[in-house]
């Protein structure tokens, strides 16, 4: 029988943030040093989990990474309704993806568009962006710290919505 979690541990019922990574991700940290960086996949996680961790009350991550389209349409419909807020980096399919772009626009959670790399300073094709009309906002080019940033700004307006309703 599983253990029930003790005070102050994270649970089933933690508040959490979605976060999703599009495909080739996983290889983070392995190749293309020089426009994704040195960091892994994993790294940015156990960053992400750490700040979440110490927000008070604290946040659980969820991530998914998947190569594969339909299997984040399905991690948006099946987590993101329950999730405070999704931190997404799309991928290749930020350009072209209405599938994810409709997901997202149906669950109705604060999105947040994260790339590592700038998009908008490479090639043209890269700086459309078929999610961004559908996220409150986007942070390119600051590498796995983007990621940070969005879940800053996630926990901020948490604890404003939490703030007014006392
Ligand atoms: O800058 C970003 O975060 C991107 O979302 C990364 C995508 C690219 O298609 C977007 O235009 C911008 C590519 C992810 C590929 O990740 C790799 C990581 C390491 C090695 C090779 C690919």
């Amino acid at each position: 029988m599983e253990r029930a979690p003790t005070a102050g541990e994270p649970s089933e019922s933690t508040p959490y943030v979605l976060v999703l990574n599009g495909p080739n991700l996983n290889l983070l940290g392995t190749r293309e040093p020089t426009i994704y960086g040195r960091e892994t996949l994993a790294d940015i996680v156990a960053r992400l989990e750490a700040m979440a961790g110490g927000a008070k009350p604290p946040l659980q991550i969820r991530h998914v990474q998947s190569n594969h389209e339909g299997a984040l349409v399905d991690a948006i419909q099946e987590l993101g309704p329950a999730s405070i807020g999704i931190i997404i980096n799309p991928a290749a399919f930020t350009h072209y993806s209405i599938a994810l772009r409709d997901a997202l626009a149906a669950v109705g959670v604060a999105t947040i568009e994260v790339h590592l790399s700038n998009i908008h300073a490479r090639e043209e094709f890269r700086h459309h962006s078929v999610v961004a009309p559908v996220a409150i906002g986007q942070i390119a080019g600051f590498g796995g710290a983007g990621y940070l940033l969005a879940l800053r700004y996630l926990i901020e307006r948490r604890d404003r919505a939490v703030e007014s309703r006392v």
